[in-house]
């Protein structure tokens, strides 16, 4: 082990469809209270506590109720979370805070994203506007000003037609065509691939996506900087946006993912995004002094 887990740190594990994160309560300061190293030998799963991914809950900024901080179990950070943000507002609600009807204003390195814990412990986001812009996602394969829709790119020895979405992070969206299948790819060969390829400049998460019906999508998803999870719930918007984008889908739609289904809608009037799922307290604890 390169680092030693932090002594005697209080923590609280939660986990949306199988996409785990250790929580935090970092409300006492605005700075993480753990270095990147630190997130990392947490995050492994046979020295540490084991997760995807470490999330701080912070003080609010910019009139938010809190902010969210999140590093991947690589120890980069990612600006935004959907599986996470709906972890968190669980764990708000475990703490004892309310919030407005169970909704909670959290500020992200993405911008203002609002979950709010439904009475049936589901939790619905409103994830924002994507932002679909070459320089936004970022991406070099288009004019900073452009979009990318299907566009060809050169993976690990073939052609690949990809859709570029950021909703706050970057994702690279690939539909299998007829004949592909999910299960056959080789998500470990191609995944880290896509994931380093010199078109996108702040790495990218990608999901690979198969199209069952227009309101039934289905993915597989390699994260930037966690690798393949069992959940990307922004990588299950990301995917209903470029269904719609390729005229793949409706603008609302159940997404099948290894480790369960989120229901996504992407509202036509405000362009916002709202995801739907569970998120569940699996443990708290305290690591060794
Ligand atoms: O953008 C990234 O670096 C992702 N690895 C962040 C985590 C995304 C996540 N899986 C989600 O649900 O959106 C937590």
């Amino acid at each position: 082990m390169p680092v030693r887990l932090p002594s005697r740190l209080s923590f609280h594990k939660y986990q949306g469809l199988g996409n785990d994160f250790i929580l935090v309560d970092n409300r006492h300061q605005p700075q993480p209270c753990l270095t990147p190293e630190e997130a990392v030998a947490l995050c492994n799963r046979r020295f540490g506590v084991g997760a995807d991914g470490v999330i701080f809950l912070l003080p609010g900024q910019e009139g938010a109720d809190f902010s969210m901080r999140l590093f991947n179990s690589d120890g980069s950070e990612a600006e935004m979370c959907g599986n996470g943000i709906r972890c968190l507002a669980r764990f708000l609600q475990d703490l004892g805070i309310p919030g407005q009807d169970g909704a909670y204003q959290i500020h992200t390195l993405a911008g203002r994203i609002v979950p709010q814990v439904r009475p049936d412990g589901l939790v619905t986001v409103d994830m924002g506007i994507p932002r679909l812009l070459a320089g936004q996602i970022p991406t070099t394969l288009a004019k900073p000003e452009e979009k990318v829709v299907r566009q060809p790119l050169q993976v690990g020895g073939r052609e690949w037609a990809v859709t570029a979405v950021s909703m706050g992070n970057p994702h690279c969206v690939v539909f299998l065509e007829e004949g592909g299948s999910l299960e056959e790819l080789d998500l470990e060969r191609v995944g880290p691939l896509f994931e380093h390829h010199p078109a996108f400049p702040e790495r990218t998460n990608t999901e690979f996506a198969q199209v069952l019906s227009p309101t039934r999508l289905r993915l597989r998803v390699w994260e930037r900087g966690a690798g393949a999870t069992l959940a990307c719930g922004t990588g299950a918007c990301a995917v209903l946006v470029a269904a719609v984008l390729e005229e793949r889908a409706e603008s609302q739609a159940t997404v099948e993912l290894p480790g369960g289904n989120l229901e996504i809608r992407w509202d036509p009037s405000t362009q916002h995004v709202w995801m739907t799922g569970p998120a569940l307290h699996v443990f708290s604890g305290t690591t060794a002094g």
